[in-house]
């Protein structure tokens, strides 16, 4: 059962049941059709009340049907609608906590609506790539005007029913308990005919055509990549434009045009891959979780800063550890100017300043910190010094603190062996600047318990990371798979590329930023230790020498001044530099390589597919427990761009045989055995599936 029928005096209660939103899935749109019949053949029936069990009154069309039969099967949400807006008796609904998509579409197509305060009130279509479906472009404009339902529609942004609570959006709003508001109220209109309908409502804004335009050229310069945004100012258009039922056509076929749209697709990918993200199979979901009230944090350098301000932002009290005077003075001050930036900008306001700043304190005494219900080391990245810290902290912090290293590569097992509670050893790896990127790989050690796992992953959520668990391994998922694409990337110079020609093949395809301007923005001394450590460790694995032969020229990037690229001072832009151009052309003569024209298709296969090919390894080694945690890191930490979904994502929708055609023809190239197709790429073409 997905919607529960009442009789409460006169009035028909219909309530959603369909945890965890009252997504309106076939079944909870059935039920409902079938308690309005109910309803309107009860002659003792005067009036009906729409609500929603739960956490939601609904959060839309049930978005786990997409793309499948159920998600048209009659009734459709459009037949949902037309038995609610074509009923002989009034039809109130009963908005709390979340009225979205779907949901308000519902709710437009009552005769009245009624809330509490503090509903998330939203069109969130566009979000996902696709535009309201079930007349939410024809009568939000109806009912709010062409310009806050334009804006509402096209941003997808959620607005709070206090927010709307004097448009006529709201007949009324409810203090106390809702059902008792919504039923009082019922008894006031029970009587009141006509029945006033949105559809019926005229709008009226004189000069349309310019305001379209202008929303036209407006929404084109914004948004990218995504076609929804364009096609959401049309179906308003209709909306102004067109009778009630010729503007529902318009807004129909744009949206089954967008629904089918690799860009929706990836949407979709990435809402669901966001939350699939904070499930691991073999740990409950009802896991009881450590209580984190206060945060330590080793370490004021740059990490160490970014990632206390992470805790502090979401008012949770973090100390930051120092040995010396003057750097934890320097990381205090650098955190202060963060804030102090972000407050010049609008961005915050002086309370929150105040409020986060004084959440923040320094100490240079490991004794001080031994309450913290977690601590995240984020010193040098160099194992004998982990060694110390870990030894320290195993001493000094108290019995059930999370002890957390922010490695970037290093081994969580090994950290975790320092000490005589493995089991409370885990890795956060936060990406740099800590307090803006999104992605927080979460590295679970052979003996991390599980409740420190859910702890980890729940804290992540509160501080508003992307929380993917990695299995140990030499640079979890995301390093490790960004390891085989700068091997591409060094490997395409010695074959005829330059550094802007290979930036810009992956840029085009959406990428924030291609390899070397990302190596020159975080540093190519970072990769020039690693391939030091690989030389020895691993002397199989080949690279090109050029990133070394940069490094040797001191050229680290743009904390030097000069790297791939060359800069200005004060200039952030990246400069093509002849002289490294020169070093390149001659590195490939010293090879005997006679360099070649690369396609930017060449280009994009190689950086793209080496990563997919390096995340199928991943996969089935189960360090990553599925392919939309994989993309999940590429999305919210290395720049992938959003509407292709990721790499896995990518594969699949550029077909996996095509995948493994376009590998054998480069594994037939230069460094050939870097294209060894993982075992599982292999399996999952010859059965002709996908990665998600
Ligand atoms: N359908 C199905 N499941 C949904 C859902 C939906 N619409 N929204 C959320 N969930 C699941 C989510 O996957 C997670 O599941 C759980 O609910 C909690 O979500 C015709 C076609 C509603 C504000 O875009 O913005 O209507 O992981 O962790 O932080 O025009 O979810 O627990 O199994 O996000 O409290 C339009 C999307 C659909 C709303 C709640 N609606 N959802 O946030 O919880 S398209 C949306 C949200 C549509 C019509 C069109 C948020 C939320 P699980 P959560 P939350």
């Amino acid at each position: 059962m997905s919607a529960e029928y009442q009789v409460n005096g006169n009035v028909a209660v219909i309530t959603m049941k369909n945890p965890p939103v009252n997504g309106l899935g076939h079944a909870t749109r059935s039920a409902i059709v079938e308690g309005m019949k109910q309803a309107l053949n009860d002659d003792a029936i005067k009036a009906i009340i729409i609500t929603g069990a739960g956490k939601a009154f609904s959060g839309g069309a049930d978005i786990k049907e997409f793309n499948s039969p159920k998600a048209f099967a009659e009734p459709s949400l459009h037949t949902v609608i037309n038995v609610i807006e074509n009923s002989s008796k009034p039809v109130i609904a009963a908005i709390h906590t979340v009225c979205m998509g779907g949901g308000l579409e519902l709710a437009l197509g009552c005769n009245y609506r009624v809330a509490t305060a503090g509903a998330l009130i939203a069109l969130p279509e566009v979000k996902l790539g696709i535009l309201p479906g079930a007349g939410g472009t024809q009568r939000l404009p109806r009912i709010l005007g062409l310009e806050m339902a334009l804006n509402m529609i096209v941003s997808g942004t959620p607005v709070t029913s206090e927010k709307l609570a004097k448009t006529a959006l709201f007949n009324e709003m409810i203090e106390g308990d809702l059902l008792q508001g919504a039923l009082a109220f019922a008894a006031k209109v029970a009587d009141v005919r006509p029945l006033p309908r949105v559809r019926d409502i005229k709008i009226n804004y004189p000069n349309y055509e310019a305001f379209l335009q202008f929303s036209r050229n407006t929404v084109r310069a914004m948004s990218g990549p995504f076609p929804a945004p364009l096609k959401c100012v049309e179906a308003v258009a209709a909306a102004v434009t067109k009778k009630f039922d010729d503007g529902i056509k318009v807004e129909r076929d744009l949206f089954l045009e967008l629904v089918q749209t690799t860009e929706s697709k990836a949407l979709r990918h990435a809402f669901f891959g966001e939350r699939a993200a904070s499930k691991i199979p073999d740990v409950p979901e009802d896991t009881p979780l450590r209580a984190i009230k206060s945060v330590a944090v080793i370490g004021a350098g740059t990490m160490g800063g970014g990632i206390a301000m992470n805790f502090a932002n979401a008012g949770i009290p973090v100390q930051i550890l120092e040995m010396k005077q003057e750097a934890l003075d320097k990381g205090l001050a650098t955190i202060r100017k963060n804030y102090e930036n972000t407050l010049k900008k609008g961005k915050l306001t002086q309370e929150k300043f105040d409020q986060r700043i004084a959440l923040i304190t320094g100490t240079m005494s490991y004794e001080e910190i031994g309450q913290a219900d977690i601590v995240i080391e984020a010193v040098f990245e160099e194992m004998g010094v982990k060694e110390q810290v870990f030894k320290k902290l195993d001493q000094v912090m108290k019995p059930g603190a999370i002890l957390a290293s922010n490695t970037s590569t290093l081994d969580v097992d090994v950290i975790a062996s320092f000490t005589k509670r493995p089991e409370d050893v885990i890795g956060t790896h936060f990406f740099s600047p800590a307090n803006v990127m999104k992605l927080l790989e979460i590295v679970r050690g052979k003996k991390t318990a599980k409740d420190v796992l859910a702890t980890t992953l729940a804290l992540s959520k509160k501080i508003k990371k992307t929380g993917v668990v990695s299995g140990v391994c030499d640079g979890f998922i995301g390093n490790r798979m960004i390891e085989q694409y700068s091997r591409q990337a060094g490997f395409l110079l010695e074959e005829g590329c330059t550094p802007e020609q290979v930036d810009k093949a992956v840029e085009k395809l959406g990428f924030a930023m291609g390899p070397f301007r990302m190596g020159d923005l975080a540093g190519n001394d970072i990769g020039w230790s690693i391939r030091k450590r690989r030389y020895i460790d691993k002397p199989e694995i080949t690279y090109s020498k050029t990133a070394d032969l940069l490094c040797e020229m001191g050229r680290y990037g743009q904390k030097t001044g000069a790297g791939w690229y060359d800069y200005k001072p004060g200039d952030r832009k990246a400069y093509p530099s002849q002289l490294v151009n020169d070093m390149i052309i001659q590195h490939s003569a010293d090879l005997g390589i006679e360099r070649r024209k690369i396609t930017d298709q060449e280009i994009a296969e190689r950086l793209i597919f080496s990563l997919v090919n390096e995340g199928a390894y991943i996969l089935e080694e189960g360090i990553a427990t599925r392919a939309s945690d994989i993309d999940m890191v590429y999305l919210t930490g290395y720049g992938f761009p959003l509407h292709r979904g990721g790499p896995m994502f990518y594969a699949d929708t550029v077909g996996l045989p095509n995948v493994i055609m376009a590998m054998e023809k480069y594994a037939k190239g230069r460094h050939g055995d870097a294209w060894k197709v993982a075992p599982l790429l292999a399996k999952l073409a010859a059965e002709g599936k996908s990665f998600n």
